[in-house]
């Protein structure tokens, strides 16, 4: 595999893929992003120039998806609206990048015989009761609670029909939640450290109980290369690094690590339908694939991506307003 489509490539975790790919092989990359606004041209600086492109385009875009497809030996399919709330007050968008993009990629890969790896979340299952010890297997049936992740759970059963019926040679994986640099402050750990970073409180929503269960953008990216090179057509992978934590306790090391009081945050309204609890049972990635995560645990991640954020504040500025002003107009502020 020499030759790499990216699509989504300039988003938070497409750009930390690229370069991990280009760290790490020699092959190089295109990455086909349609530039929203939760995509970063600079988080593809410092790459060797002459073996990335930027192709700016829409995954939905049948004539150019076929095009690209046709000159690259695999796609590796990020590109997706990836905000829940977002979701919520304005689905119409995640129909048409995460379900039309995704069957223009499959059409594509069906065509040219490319190899496909598609890009999936735990989401797609639902949630779990926060008492309930069980975790998501590739076994658990599909349960979808937002606009973003049934889109997204339709997206996966697009690919298995392509895979049975097309033979499309197409692998799957759903991960957890994923922080580390280049995350858009929309969400909830980049959120509440500029909150903190601005001398703000954080905003947790409901009582703030809800578990997410975290990992590293960099250890989600060498679970992808190694499904890529090595995943059997057709599986799907679960990707997580068993970092359960509730959203107390994230906000409470953030407020900590930034010399804050721990109680120094707001609960504000829920989100609609939030989900409980995500935990993931990755033991058939390890096993079969003989991958494990990097980062020792999440309090180490977690610190590292703080001060990264105290390091890049002329790259989150800009768009920092803009969110909390959405956010104030749901009463989410
Ligand atoms: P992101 O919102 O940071 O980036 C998405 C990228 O896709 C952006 O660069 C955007 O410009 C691009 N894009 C959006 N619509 C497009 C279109 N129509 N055509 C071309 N490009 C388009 O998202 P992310 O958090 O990096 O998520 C990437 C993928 O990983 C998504 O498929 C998401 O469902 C999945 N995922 C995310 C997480 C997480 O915790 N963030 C966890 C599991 C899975
Ligand atoms: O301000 C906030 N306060 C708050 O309490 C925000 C933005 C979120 N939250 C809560 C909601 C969740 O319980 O924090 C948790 C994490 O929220 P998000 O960062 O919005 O992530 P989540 O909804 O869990 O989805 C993420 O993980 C799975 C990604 O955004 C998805 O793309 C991925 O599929």
């Amino acid at each position: 595999m020499q030759r790499i489509l990216v699509t989504g490539g300039a988003g938070f975790i497409g750009s930390n893929f690229v370069h991990h790919v280009l760290g790490r092989t020699d092959a190089s990359v295109t990455v086909l992003d349609k530039l929203t606004y939760a995509a970063s041209r600079e988080s593809l600086d410092g790459l060797p120039e002459d073996r990335v492109d930027l192709v700016v385009g829409d995954v939905a875009d049948q004539p150019l998806v076929e095009r690209l497809a046709g000159e690259h030996d695999a796609i590796v399919h990020f590109a997706a609206e990836s905000h829940n709330d977002n979701s919520l007050s304005e689905p119409g968008p995640f129909i048409q990048t995460n379900l039309v993009g995704t069957f223009c990629v499959l059409e594509a890969a069906r065509r040219h015989g490319t190899r496909l790896h598609h890009i999936s979340t735990d989401e797609v299952y639902g949630d779990l009761e926060l008492d309930d010890p069980a975790r998501f297997t590739e076994a658990t049936p599909y349960n979808p609670s937002s606009p973003y992740s049934a889109a997204k759970a339709g997206s996966d059963h697009l690919v298995r029909a392509w895979v049975r019926s097309f033979g499309v040679q197409a692998t799957i994986s759903n991960c957890s939640n994923n922080y580390g640099p280049w995350q858009h402050v929309e969400k909830f750990i980049p959120r509440q450290i500029t909150n903190v970073l601005d001398g703000g409180r954080p905003k947790v929503y409901g009582a703030g109980t809800n578990v997410r269960d975290w990992i590293h953008a960099e250890d989600h990216s060498s679970a992808v290369w190694t499904i890529l090179e090595r995943g059997r057509i057709g599986e799907t992978y679960l990707i997580g690094a068993d970092g359960e934590r509730n959203n107390l306790e994230v906000v409470r090391m953030i407020l900590e690590h930034l010399g804050r009081d721990a109680d120094d945050f707001d609960l504000v309204t829920d989100r609609a339908g939030h989900d409980l609890r995500y935990a993931i049972d990755s033991s058939k990635l390890r096993a079969e694939l003989g991958w494990t995560p990097s980062f020792p645990d999440f309090a180490t991640g977690l610190a590292r991506t703080i001060e990264w954020y105290r390091d890049h504040e002329s790259w989150w500025r800009p768009g920092k307003d803009a969110t909390e002003a959405a956010y104030a107009a749901k009463g989410q502020a």
